[in-house]
């Protein structure tokens, strides 16, 4: 008797709750997830996401952890040499040397991020080690790599012959002037919210493209790159990393779904700031492209772009995974 009063205490606190408009329940503390999430569920950046989330989905399908399904998934274009902007097959520096850049959080909070890191293939499972085998949260350069090689991962040449011909070209006139959208299918970053609620995200990456040796971007920067809190939702970005570094951006999309904004209007506000930044700076909006994505608690998601051209794939039960076009600032 006493557990269906309750029963009928919670229903009725429960049914309040989903009249009640986000912003209003994010001011009276934190992120109240209401209504029954929609999980498992999986998004990621630019058309090579597709088969990302695939190799994901098999993960959460079984009810596993989202951890482990997006170590599963970002590691696809990570291996693939035709995929050319991140992993094995990246773009090198300008020196000719292929340096990637990885994170990894979870829903305990745990990171671990690898920056500046050479002849690994899958930086992420390194990322995935510094979390989990280390006191620290990141390593770089040949400290990154000395303890990738002491936990088995193989050296290898990443850079294949197409990138190879194509930074000889690019050595011809040696200009650094990234082009937005140019790179195409950039960076990786995914999120997901596996069957238990919990969320966790990986992004991945060789970073610009002809970059100055050493150069690290927002990827493998936790809050910049990536970000996860278990309590609202998490984010991730792509584009131009010196810009999303600038205002941390996947944590301000986090705090903004905190404050009760839905992902795609906490992504757009992210983009907003950037294009203010930008502005303030004297600098021309044309050739920067920025995307953010971003996942809540109850499994509800969104992008938001600076310019046209960017898309990210999305994996759930109702309607299988597919590429979405995100909207943009520069109309
Ligand atoms: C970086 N954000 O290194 C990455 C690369 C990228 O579009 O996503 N390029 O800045």
């Amino acid at each position: 008797m006493k557990s269906r009063r309750k029963f009928i205490q919670l229903s009725a606190a429960a049914a309040v709750l989903s009249i009640i408009p986000d912003e209003l329940l994010a001011k009276a503390g934190t992120f109240i997830p209401k209504g029954k999430p929609k999980q498992p569920i999986v998004l990621s950046t630019w058309r090579f996401g597709m088969e990302a989330n695939a190799a994901a989905w098999e993960v959460l399908k079984n009810n596993g952890r989202a951890l482990d399904a997006v170590e599963a998934g970002v590691r696809v274009p990570e291996g693939d040499p035709k995929e050319r902007s991140v992993g094995y097959g990246g773009r090198p520096d300008r020196d000719g040397r292929v340096t990637l850049d990885a994170c990894i959080m979870d829903e305990f909070s745990n990171i671990g991020s690898v920056a500046c890191l050479e002849h690994i293939k899958h930086p992420i499972s390194v990322a995935r080690a510094v979390m989990e085998k280390t006191p620290h949260v990141m390593l770089v350069g040949d400290g990154a790599l000395q303890f990738a090689l002491s936990q088995g991962f193989q050296k290898e040449n990443l850079l294949v012959e197409e990138s190879e011909r194509e930074w000889k070209e690019w050595l011809k006139t040696s200009e650094y002037k990234p082009i937005a959208n140019i790179e195409n299918h950039d960076t990786i970053g995914m999120i997901a919210l596996d069957a238990q609620g919990n969320l966790s995200g990986a992004c991945t990456t060789s970073g610009m493209a002809f970059k100055m040796h050493g150069r690290v971007g927002d990827s493998p920067i936790i809050g910049a790159g990536l970000y996860v809190d278990n309590e609202v939702g998490a984010a991730t970005a792509t584009g131009h990393g010196e810009e999303v570094i600038r205002t941390v951006g996947s944590h301000l999309v986090v705090e903004l779904m905190r404050q009760g904004r839905s992902p795609e209007s906490a992504c757009k506000e992210a983009v907003e700031r950037i294009v203010k930044l930008v502005q303030r700076r004297g600098k021309s909006l044309k050739d920067i492209q920025i995307g953010f994505i971003a996942l809540n608690k109850r499994g509800e998601y969104g992008a938001y772009c600076l310019q046209s051209g960017f898309n990210y794939a999305v994996y759930d039960q109702e309607a299988g995974n597919r590429l979405i076009d995100a909207d943009y600032f520069l109309k």
